[in-house]
């Protein structure tokens, strides 16, 4: 009996392990969830049946342990060192320049490059193949035994395959996935407690818990990019050689890391990864080179605490400290008030950033933003720069207990018109009541309209709508098209030729096809997705503005909020009287009606691989099966599309073998009519 219970729970392991590996690693499962919590369970069971064969590597030992009083030290044997930065292509011709004279080498080296993770550095020891402690960077020198928290984190295998040598020591980087980050803190806010700041924050935070159990809990992942010691195995040459080595030992290797030649390779690589930055599952700021063959790393060695073969290349920091200086309060297009923080000027993500949105009051009373506080400003891609939180301990005080300055509050009335304003329940937002006679209001309405992705009139710029507008020249889009060139060349910074210029782009922008122009119009909850949508369904204005709840219900992805929205746009007189100056004025074109219907995917078939950029995986498999179609979990003859992230798996390269599509997540949600 012991000895089936010794057989069946190594068989077990085996299986889970495997399974993990295929799920956690390679994001690509085999079997379904419910298989792989029966073999766990059954696990358990025999373990709890038969205490003696419990071990520390088994994969129950991920949920886990008793807490401890504080972390043990771990002198590294090999220090962990940390990189020189480059923060310019001058930085990098200098470091490459340097590697060449070091090696005394002529012509172009190579490098293997891949991507800086903004996470925790961290070692991993295994002994005969077993994982038998980790520990964090600390000084470099002596790090925490941080063990019991890194047994929980799935991407790290606590047994290798055969062949692995009888001591290992590998380097890498312990973070936390965008996506996790953001269910962590959505939890953390629907519990009123408080958030982190960013994804790197969450998992030292996660990482550094005295109880392991908190920390399995945390989904936190893990990449390895290097060696620190190894016995009882010769490593291959190679840098990348050796990734692709401890790939097949199942540890997770980044599928973003190249081989390159010379500077300009290096800087090539910099550019591709950046402009794929934001679309990464996991957050990065910068790239990593290495010369690639190892003898050329032994060769140029260290200074100080530094390796002289490596140099880590940062993007331009995407959060800085600022103070807030004052927080208005802007009007949108809808009337929506949005609290926004003007700054002490601070350069961040590649730009001087001055403003940052507080998007509404519950957000500036949540993270109690006030006057006179450092906070941390982040601007990532080309996202409005918001204010993440604010440095408490940094808070001027008036004295001991009474800040200097009072918490924010949203005022009554409308900033621009003092019109009350009103919160509905329910809704995030503040608003003006005073619809278009609202001059903020109509300012962005016609901003809106005028803007590339509406009617696209080059030229009509914010500025230039708010003269039109305070000097009374137009007050609705329809009196775009009876302006004059007398009338615009008065107007500051303009002349003759830009008049002229202005009046011809306004008359160019008529006869936009009907989607552009129902966007165009700025309805409420009717984005560009939704407009090309009705626009396709309905054909013509007059259809759309006939239709009642019921026939604009019809159209995929419009529900009661987005048809009563319409609604209520169309039953406003002084709405349509604007659209019958417009249609005097031939802005738009009708079509041909294309009655959409929901299901159009029925019967096609669908396999997700990799991570999408903003989609989980049961987001992706939700809409496709409300658009009719179906996920299966294997790519076969009979799929119709792959829909591929990053690091995608096997069903990637066996989508191509087979000719099947692959989408990304742009494409995919195109196919579903959501783009
Ligand atoms: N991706 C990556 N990050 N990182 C950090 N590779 C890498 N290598 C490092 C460090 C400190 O050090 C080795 C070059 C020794």
């Amino acid at each position: 009996m012991r000895r089936e219970a010794q057989e069946r729970v190594a068989e077990l392991r085996r299986l889970i392990d495997y399974h993990n590996y295929r799920y956690y690693v390679l994001d690509n499962p085999e079997i379904p969830d419910a298989e792989y919590d029966r073999l766990m369970r059954e696990l358990q069971q025999l373990e709890a049946a038969h205490p003696e064969l419990a071990m520390s590597d088994s994969p129950t030992q991920r949920v886990g342990a008793t807490p401890l009083k504080v972390f043990a030290e771990v002198a590294h044997s090999v220090p962990m060192l940390s990189l020189n930065n480059a923060f310019s292509e001058e930085d990098v011709v200098a470091f490459d320049r340097r590697a060449h004279e070091g090696l005394g080498h002529d012509g172009e080296l190579e490098y293997a490059v891949e991507p800086k993770f903004d996470g925790l550095a961290i070692t991993l020891h295994y002994q005969n193949g077993h994982f038998v402690q980790g520990a964090t960077r600390g000084d470099g020198y002596t790090g925490e035994d941080v063990s019991a928290n890194l047994r929980t984190i799935h991407a790290i295998p606590l047994k290798l395959p055969e062949g692995a040598p009888p001591w290992l020591e590998v380097r890498g980087e312990v973070l936390m996935l965008k996506r996790d980050f953001d269910r962590l803190n959505a939890e953390a806010r629907s519990r009123g407690d408080k958030e982190f700041a960013n994804p790197r924050n969450a998992a030292a935070g996660s990482l550094r818990q005295l109880d392991s159990r908190v920390t399995a809990k945390r989904r936190l992942t893990f990449f390895a990019y290097g060696i620190g010691r190894v016995e009882g195995a010769t490593l291959p040459p190679s840098h990348g050689e050796v990734m692709d080595w401890l790939g097949r030992l199942r540890f997770p290797v980044c599928q973003e890391r190249r081989l390159v030649r010379g500077v300009q390779g290096l800087l090539h690589y910099f550019a591709e990864l950046g402009a794929k930055r934001e679309q990464l599952p996991y957050e990065i700021d910068g790239a990593v080179y290495k010369l690639n063959r190892l003898a050329e790393q032994e060769a140029l060695g260290f200074v100080a605490r530094a390796p002289r073969f490596a140099i880590a290349h940062k993007y331009p920091a995407q959060e800085e400290l600022t103070v807030v200086e004052a927080i208005d309060v802007q009007v949108g297009r809808t009337g929506a008030l949005t609290p926004v923080a003007r700054l002490k000027p601070v350069f961040v993500g590649g730009v001087t950033v001055t403003n940052a949105t507080l998007h509404n009051e519950d957000e500036v009373r949540r993270k109690d933003v006030r006057v006179g506080d450092t906070v941390i400003v982040r601007r990532a891609g080309d996202v409005i720069p918001e204010v993440v939180a604010i440095l408490p301990e940094r808070r001027p005080m008036r004295d001991l207990v009474t800040p200097l300055h009072e918490a924010f509050a949203m005022p009554t009335h409308c900033p621009e018109c003092a019109a009350p304003v009103v919160k509905l329940e329910g809704e995030a937002a503040a608003r003006c009541t005073n619809g278009l006679s609202c001059p903020a209001q109509r300012k962005q309405a016609i901003i809106h309209f005028a803007s590339r992705r509406a009617m696209d009139i080059e030229g009509l710029g914010d500025k230039l709508v708010e003269q039109l507008v305070d000097k009374g020249l137009i007050q609705t889009p329809a009196d775009l098209y009876a302006l004059t060139v007398a009338q615009v060349a008065d107007l500051e910074r303009m002349a003759e030729k830009s008049a002229s210029n202005l009046i011809a782009a306004i008359a160019g922008s008529r006869h936009k096809d009907l989607a552009r122009f129902i966007f165009a119009m700025g309805i409420r909850n009717v984005g560009e997705q939704t407009a090309k949508d009705l626009a396709r369904h309905f054909g013509q204005l007059d259809a759309l503005m006939q239709a009642d709840e019921a026939a604009l219900m019809q159209v995929p992805d419009v529900g009661p909020v987005v048809a009563e929205s319409i609604l209520a746009f169309f039953a406003e007189p002084h709405n349509r009287a604007v659209i019958e100056r417009l249609r005097a004025a031939e802005a738009w074109q009708d079509g041909e009606a294309q009655p959409i219907t929901a299901g159009h995917l029925a019967g096609k078939t669908f396999v997700l691989t990799g991570t999408l950029p903003t989609l989980a995986r049961e987001a992706a498999k939700a809409r496709i099966e409300a658009a009719g179609g179906k996920v299966a979990g294997s790519v076969s003859k009979k799929t119709d599309y792959v829909v591929a992230g990053a690091e995608p798996g096997s069903k990637y390269t066996k989508a191509q073998e087979l000719g099947v599509t692959i989408l990304d997540e742009a494409q995919l949600l195109e196919l579903i009519g959501e783009k």
